[in-house]
């Protein structure tokens, strides 16, 4: 059940040989490789097994996630996770992971090579040839010393194609919202707002992810400001480069020529730009090499390995939660949010609306995100539901919880507080042990492990009769506690029931 628990795998593309053989070798997994799997194969067979991977054929569907009810990862060897629903993984609490660096090299060298062979009409040139010309007139280039080239979007790829480029002499100038200007102009690349780039610009080239943000990054209006001539690539996701307006501007002259290894519909009906005499394009080859195949088939299979040692969660695009969730120091603070939250539910099964989460201490600060999910857990313990890091708070939501997080810097010690319907309960860790150290107001004399069997008084003790009951199931009293409203007992094992001892409530923790 666990999300490392993952013994079967089945790898339902063609991938480098290493991928298998890493997952048996380091992770003692039983690997089924069948490339070429038909739909209908994939969903008959994917009950059987814990992890899927794939590369780019196979379409994992929200279908073959609910069919696939022991799954609890699926690896796509390669950047981007287009042919993996992965709205559809998160509810179902799947993780979803890719590669996002190992076709990187292989990104940036075609890019280089769609520039270079854009300055010299170089693919042009030589289907003429084949087609037993000897046509010299027509192939008058332009060197691509001196001028300017245009990166949009400064990611690893974006990086290298700038390092390639500048041994040409080109000048590399681009814009990132994210990276700062300090950290890519290390690499020589001077950064501009994206309005100053245009005009400045002889080739562009876009290294986004597909987002509402960059579909259509260059447009009409892009175009109209770039200087006449200009020349476009795109080897990153298609429609970054709006394709309609790309041949508007291709058939007026504004654009000089375009490299396209991608695009929005694939492999494209529409042949327009493909047909166009300036454009050089490409079948979607950007990953094409042996090399990127052997780094990505052993990048995820590594990340596998990693998942189910429990030593790290690597790639993965939907669980940010879990990312943080596998190193040591954060495994306990995930086992008092998650014992915070059952507390919280059991002394209010009917809490909803807003769970309020806070973090204090500096070692916490980052912690908000994860915590929330692992708080959501808690909460939904009497769920009928496969809760788990990756969809606690998906579930919270469905049933009018939202469970948010913030940071107060009001105390140096490392505590979680869990607020909501009125109450809050504030724990923190005794060595790797998660402690209760105040319920509402009024905090314990010594805080109160948060394991095993509690009982939860308000208000009044009868501890003659506790003692009675507990002799009668053969349950000792390991600790007791009060604060001014509160008794918590710990207690060696369950009540079968606990209607004799007042207003009492049994909670069952981890041991
Ligand atoms: C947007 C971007 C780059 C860009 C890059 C990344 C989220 N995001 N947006 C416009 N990672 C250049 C122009």
């Amino acid at each position: 059940m666990a999300l490392s628990d993952i013994r079967r795998v089945l790898i339902s593309d063609s991938l480098a040989p290493a991928c298998a053989h890493i997952l048996r070798s380091q992770g003692g997994i039983e690997v089924t490789e069948t490339p070429g799997l038909s739909p209908q194969e994939l969903l008959s067979q994917i009950k059987d097994y814990d992890g899927l991977i794939v590369r780019s054929a196979t379409k994992v569907t929200s279908d073959v996630l609910t069919a696939g009810t022991r799954l609890k990862v699926v690896g796509r060897a390669g950047t981007g996770v287009d042919n993996v629903d992965v709205e559809a993984a998160s509810k179902r609490g799947i993780i979803v992971m890719n590669t996002p660096t190992g076709n990187s090299l292989s990104a940036a060298e075609l890019t280089c090579g769609l520039i270079l062979s854009l300055s010299r009409q170089i693919p042009q040139a030589a289907a003429s040839m084949k087609n037993g010309k000897w046509d010299r007139k027509k192939y008058m280039g332009s060197e691509l010393h001196g001028k300017t080239l245009g990166i949009l979007g400064l990611g690893r790829i974006g990086k290298e194609v700038a390092i390639r480029m500048q041994s040409f002499q080109m000048k590399t100038i681009g814009y990132d919202p994210i990276i700062p200007p300090e950290v890519t102009a290390e690499f020589g690349v001077q950064q501009f707002p994206l309005d100053e780039i245009w005009a400045q610009c002889d080739y562009i080239t876009v290294h986004t992810p597909l987002l509402p943000s960059t579909t259509g990054l260059i447009n009409d209006a892009a175009f109209s400001k770039c200087r006449r001539g200009v020349q476009v690539i795109n080897c990153a996701r298609g429609g970054i480069i709006d394709e309609a307006a790309l041949l508007r501007a291709l058939e007026s002259g504004q654009c000089g020529g375009a490299g396209l290894d991608v695009f929005t519909e694939e492999p494209p009906r529409d042949r327009a730009l493909i047909e166009h005499p300036l454009v050089v394009s490409l079948p979607h080859l950007g990953a094409s090499t042996h090399e990127a195949q052997n780094r990505c088939g052993e990048e995820i299979a590594l990340q596998i390995v990693d998942l189910v040692k429990e030593r790290a969660l690597v790639g993965a695009v939907n669980a940010p939660a879990l990312t943080k969730a596998f190193s040591s120091e954060t495994k306990p603070w995930i086992k008092l949010g998650e014992a915070l939250g059952r507390l919280l539910h059991s002394l209010l099964p009917q809490v909803n609306g807003e769970i309020q989460v806070t973090t204090t201490g500096g070692a916490l600060k980052n912690y908000g995100s994860f915590l929330c999910s692992a708080v959501a857990i808690g909460l939904l313990q009497n769920a009928d539901k496969k809760v788990n890091l990756v969809n606690a708070c998906f579930f919270a939501q469905e049933v009018g919880i939202q469970v948010t997080s913030r940071y107060s810097s009001d105390s140096a010690e490392s505590r979680l507080e869990v607020s909501g319907g009125g109450l809050s309960l504030l724990g923190g860790l005794s060595g790797d042990t998660p402690c209760l150290i105040q319920i509402g107001s009024s905090p314990f004399r010594s805080s109160v492990s948060l394991k095993g069997t509690l009982l939860v008084w308000t208000g009044e003790t009868n501890l003659p009769k506790l003692v009675e009951v507990l002799a009668s199931a053969a349950s000792q009293l390991q600790t007791f506690h009060v604060s001014s409203g509160y008794s918590v007992a710990e207690v060696s094992a369950p009540l079968s029931d606990v209607s004799a001892l007042g207003s009492c409530l049994q909670i069952a923790l981890p041991a």
